[in-house]
């Protein structure tokens, strides 16, 4: 195991990897920004370093920061968290070619599945079930992209290769606006992504987003850790995620969780990671592979009792999986709400100071955040503060658990999307379970259409 691990990261996710190390005996480096000097996960960390100003682009993503971080305190290696450098190829290349322990996986896969076609490609290859479209990069012969659009079937969809996350795509519904929205997401995607490959798809009016969590160490062991529903969102963020799916057939989830682990033996693939699906109709198509731990991923831990940061540093430092698929049991149902520090209804960002943090607790409750009576949020960053995550023996025990946890929760001095969710946990359709990844929105616009009186 390692002596020291640096965490890169800040927020909740710092002081989770932070945790997972103090738990595993591993030293740790907290490296933070000038507006995050206070922070008393800071504090908590056997060293820290200031990496640099409040913006990211100078801080959290500042490469050679990090990594003169890291030789100073001698740590041994790097754990990125999520966003910021987490998928960054470049950046895990010069973790280890500094000589650092990267957790997460090699280089080259970060690379495979940053690229949105080579990571279908990859996949489709592996036996994964994907969405039926252009097998492939588009060509430039028009002919050729209008043929492909006859053979996918109107509506289809056009994504950027280097996008991802709901970045550089476009919905086409008739073949005489195709080559049009082609140019310009390809025109869009060389200018954002650097990179003017797209790719065609079918487009799926209304899937639901259901993801697969994967564990593989460094040799060629590989296990999935059932999935998650991650349907309620809002512009590609996530408000609510649960696991299991509700009403999805275990033995249907047993055979895709089954392709994943496979492909990630396939590609000899290192640490935690999530392979994205659309679910319609009783089918699953993959979409896109994250290589990092998630947000999300305390629901999945609280189904299946596997710690997931540990396990990510633990076959990160070389060790095999003590894990066998057999061994992972499915039991009871966990539901996370992500608290933002944001109007609840118009989701303007609300930074500043947090004058009274009383978290919730009692059985099934778990709470994932950084925060603290007194602390201040600061506008630099993501607006989430922490996550509330309820456990129960089923779905409804975990619904009424979340229920009572945030009637507790009291958070004064900003706004939080706290009513949100509680409006959310009493919403029918919630209820019934099942929703797809467009209820929230449609509900969302039915709430404001009504308070106009239309
Ligand atoms: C799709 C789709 C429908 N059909 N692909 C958006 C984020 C990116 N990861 C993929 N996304 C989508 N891809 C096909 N072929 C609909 C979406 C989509 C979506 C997906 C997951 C969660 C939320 C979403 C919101 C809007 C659109």
């Amino acid at each position: 195991m390692f002596g020291k691990v640096l965490i890169a990261n800040r927020g909740e996710i710092a002081l989770r990897v932070l945790r997972a190390c103090r738990e595993l005996g591993v030293r740790t480096v907290a490296v933070h920004s000038e507006a995050d000097t206070e922070a008393k996960y800071v504090k908590l960390a056997d060293e820290s370093v200031c990496i640099g100003p409040a913006p990211s682009s100078q801080s959290y993503l500042n490469i050679p920061a990090i990594i003169s971080a890291a030789e100073v305190t001698d740590a041994e290696a790097i754990h990125p968290g999520y966003g910021f450098l987490s998928e960054n190829a470049d950046f895990a290349e010069r973790v280890e070619k500094s000589g650092f322990a990267f957790i997460g996986p090699r280089p080259e896969t970060i690379r495979l599945m940053g690229d949105k076609v080579s990571a279908k490609n990859a996949m489709r290859e592996a036996g994964v079930p994907c969405v039926p479209g252009s097998d492939g990069a588009l060509p430039e012969d028009p002919k050729e992209i209008i043929k492909i659009g006859r053979a996918v079937g109107y509506p289809v969809i056009i994504k950027a290769a280097g996008g991802g996350g709901g970045r550089g795509m476009r919905v086409v519904h008739t073949e005489a606006a195709l080559l049009n929205a082609v140019n310009m997401t390809r025109a869009e995607a060389g200018a954002a992504f650097n990179n003017p490959t797209v790719y065609m798809e079918k487009f799926l009016e209304n899937p639901r987003h259901v993801e697969i969590q994967v564990l593989s160490d460094a040799h060629r062991n590989s296990i999935y850790l059932g999935e998650r529903d991650c349907s309620m969102q809002r512009r590609h963020q996530k408000v609510i995620e649960e696991a299991p799916a509700p009403d999805i057939n275990r033995r249907m989830i047993g055979r895709v969780g089954d392709r994943c682990a496979e492909a990630c033996r396939r590609i000899n693939y290192r640490g935690a990671g999530t392979f994205e699906f659309l679910y319609e109709n009783g089918e699953f198509y993959f979409i896109e592979m994250n290589t990092r731990v998630q947000v999300e991923h305390p629901v999945t831990e609280l189904i299946t009792g596997v710690d997931i940061v540990q396990a990510q540093i633990r076959v990160a430092a070389g060790e095999k999986l003590w894990l066998k698929q057999r061994e992972i049991e499915i039991r009871g149902h966990a539901i996370e709400c992500r608290i933002n520090a944001e109007d609840p209804f118009k989701f303007t960002p609300s930074p500043g100071k947090i004058t009274n943090w009383h978290p919730p607790g009692g059985p099934g409750i778990r709470v994932d955040s950084h925060a603290y009576s007194g602390y201040t949020v600061p506008p630099h960053y993501d607006s989430m503060i922490g996550k509330v995550i309820a456990y129960g023996d089923t779905r409804e025990q975990a619904i009424k658990r979340m229920r009572i946890a945030l009637s507790e929760m009291m958070v004064d001095g900003i706004k939080t999307n706290i009513p949100l969710h509680q409006e959310l946990m009493l919403d029918e359709r919630f209820i019934k379970g099942g929703t797809s990844i467009h209820y929230l929105e449609e509900k969302l616009a039915a709430k404001s259409d009504a308070s106009k009186g239309k």
